[in-house]
């Protein structure tokens, strides 16, 4: 037994040592993994919560909100843009100035100028209105000067424009946030709009509360918190089929309490002619009032629609009493004269211009900004 002493302790030993090696090759595999995760991280973005608990930091440095994107700087948007402008309008601008640059213009060439303003969709009093313009200038200045005829259509189109209207959005005053309304018939673009509108305010610097106050479907709502989420705007939903009015209310309460700057309530695609949905539009509009001024009531219009937008625009007006109108999707339309006639139409400026699907492709709009994508195509 004496003997066998040592080769027992030996054994012990070697068991222990083989313990402690063991727990510790254990240890060293367990810390791994958080050495690891730092190069998982990088792609989080959005994750659950992530909108809701990050303050909305605006155009915050990149590290101290992870996740959250930047949206770009609004200033010069629609400069930036121009391309995409220019690319559907093009044909309109190009052949106004062909047409314009002759020496003696005949009957046909001022009827040519004519049908090309109508395709455009200027509408027809406005086309009369500035052919006969041209008519008066060109007979007192002259055409066949490239450059002259295009100073001089430039300033007509821009006259009928009109850079006078006030196009600023309402944000926060009388220490409340300013409320804003985005409405219009199926699929215009409310929801895109709303997204990329946040964006453009926390670009500004300013805190945004999203409401989704289309509560028809459960995907409307998903659509949106998306957009929040990206940003790091609080969303307030509502349960599928319940009241929109409430949701908004709620959102607008959230708004003031969290002192955002500004609430932009979504709402269903409702086709004007439908009155249920119409008085259901009213009604969350006057909901939203026992609490807060509504500042503005955005109307959503496709401009590719045409002069279809222009009844809807007569309806909704009615209804919300309409204080801006956004036109979305002129980068896949030649009718830009839609902003000329609809303006016309409502005596409301139109104050944003949708040119894309990505997230940064909408547009504080300018008229002499406008009017120059039009011409130097
Ligand atoms: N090309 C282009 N597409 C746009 C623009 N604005 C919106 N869209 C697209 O239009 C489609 C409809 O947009 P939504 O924002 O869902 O429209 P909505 O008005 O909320 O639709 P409903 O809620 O169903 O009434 C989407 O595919 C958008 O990406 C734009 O300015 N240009
Ligand atoms: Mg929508």
């Amino acid at each position: 037994m004496q003997d066998a002493l040592p080769y027992i302790i030996v054994a012990v030993a070697v068991v222990l040592i083989a313990l402690v090696g063991g727990v510790l090759l254990l240890r060293s595999r367990k810390g791994a993994p958080p050495k690891l995760p730092p190069t998982a991280p990088p792609t989080v973005g959005g994750e659950p919560g992530t909108g809701t608990l990050a303050p909305p930091v605006p155009a915050a440095p990149a590290p101290t909100v992870p996740g959250l994107e930047v949206p770009a700087p609004t200033a010069g948007r629609l400069v930036r843009l121009r391309a995409r402008l220019a690319r559907s309008q093009n044909a309109v601008g190009r052949g106004l100035l062909a047409l314009l640059s002759r020496d003696n213009l005949t009957e046909q060439d001022w009827e040519d100028v004519e049908t090309l303003l109508l395709q455009a969709d200027l509408g027809v009093a406005p086309t009369q209105e500035l052919v006969d313009r041209l008519r008066t200038r060109a007979r007192v200045e002259g055409t066949g000067d490239p450059a002259r005829v295009r100073a001089m259509l430039g300033e007509e189109l821009l006259a009928l424009v009109d850079p006078t209207f006030d196009r600023s959005l309402a944000t926060r005053h009388d220490g409340r946030p300013a409320v804003i309304l985005v409405v219009g018939v199926n699929g215009t673009g409310k929801t895109t709009t709303t997204g990329k509108l946040a964006r453009v305010l926390i670009a500004e610097g300013r805190d945004v509360v999203l409401a989704a106050a289309d509560t028809f479907r459960a995907a409307a709502a998903d659509q949106l918190q998306s957009w929040g989420d990206r940003v790091g705007a609080e969303v307030v939903r509502g349960t599928e089929g319940g009241d929109p009015a409430s949701v908004a209310f709620d959102a607008v309460r959230t708004g003031v309490e969290s002192e955002a700057d500004a609430v932009l309530i979504d709402t269903a695609g409702r086709l004007h002619t439908k009155v249920g949905l119409m008085d259901e539009l009213g009604k969350v509009k006057r909901v939203v009032e026992k609490q807060s001024p509504v500042d503005e009531v955005l109307l959503v219009l496709d401009a590719t629609t045409g002069q279809n937008g222009l009844q809807q625009a007569r309806v909704f007006r009615e209804v919300v009493d309409v204080t801006g109108l956004v036109l979305t999707k002129l980068d896949g339309t030649a009718k830009g004269g839609i902003v000329v006639a609809v303006q016309r139409e409502l005596g409301v400026p139109v104050k944003l211009v949708g040119l894309g699907e990505g997230p940064d492709d909408l547009a504080p709009f300018v008229a002499e900004d406008f009017v120059n994508a039009l011409l130097d195509a």
